[in-house]
């Protein structure tokens, strides 16, 4: 079973900017955690981080073909961005939205997901665990599922 791991933009600045919000770890930090939690699991990741909003729908797209489920950190277009929405919606992969900082104790306008009606769940406020009990959350819902439809 393969998971895509999708980063939003200016997620690759982790770790070098405002650790007081996002933490210390970088984000080659956080995709060697959620590698060994995968092997751990028993699943294979792709791993993309794109500053791009349409660079991150064609790989939500491409994920249908070859993906059990996704794992998201929209980023700011989290707040922003109904073309992720719609692919999330389209695609209709199980999929988790985590967020390193808790998005409801922020500036109003980050109070607003419009991608979290579309997941399954989402993890907001635990830093870079929030991505690995994300991943271990959403492998046990498609295993679940698969093990309910026989
Ligand atoms: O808390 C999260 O994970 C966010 O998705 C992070 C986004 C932010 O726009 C969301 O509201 C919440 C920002 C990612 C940018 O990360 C940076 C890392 C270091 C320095 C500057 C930005």
């Amino acid at each position: 079973m393969r998971i895509l791991v999708l980063h939003g933009p200016n997620l690759n600045l982790l770790g070098r900017r405002e650790p007081g919000i996002y933490g210390r770890k970088t984000l080659a930090g956080i995709n060697r955690e959620l590698e060994e939690a995968a092997e751990e699991l028993g699943v294979e990741l792709r791993i993309v981080q794109s500053n791009h909003e349409g660079e991150l729908v064609d790989e939500i797209q491409k994920a249908r073909e070859d993906c059990a489920g996704i794992l998201i950190n929209p980023a700011a277009y989290t707040h922003s961005s109904v073309a992720l929405r719609d692919a999330l919606a389209a695609v209709a992969l199980p999929a988790v939205e985590v967020h390193l900082s808790n998005i409801y104790a922020r500036e109003e306008f980050r109070r607003k997901s419009l991608t979290a009606p579309v997941v399954l769940g989402q993890i907001s406020g635990f830093g870079a665990d929030g991505y690995l009990w994300g991943l271990r959350a959403l492998v046990k819902k498609i295993r679940e599922a698969r093990a309910e439809n026989g």
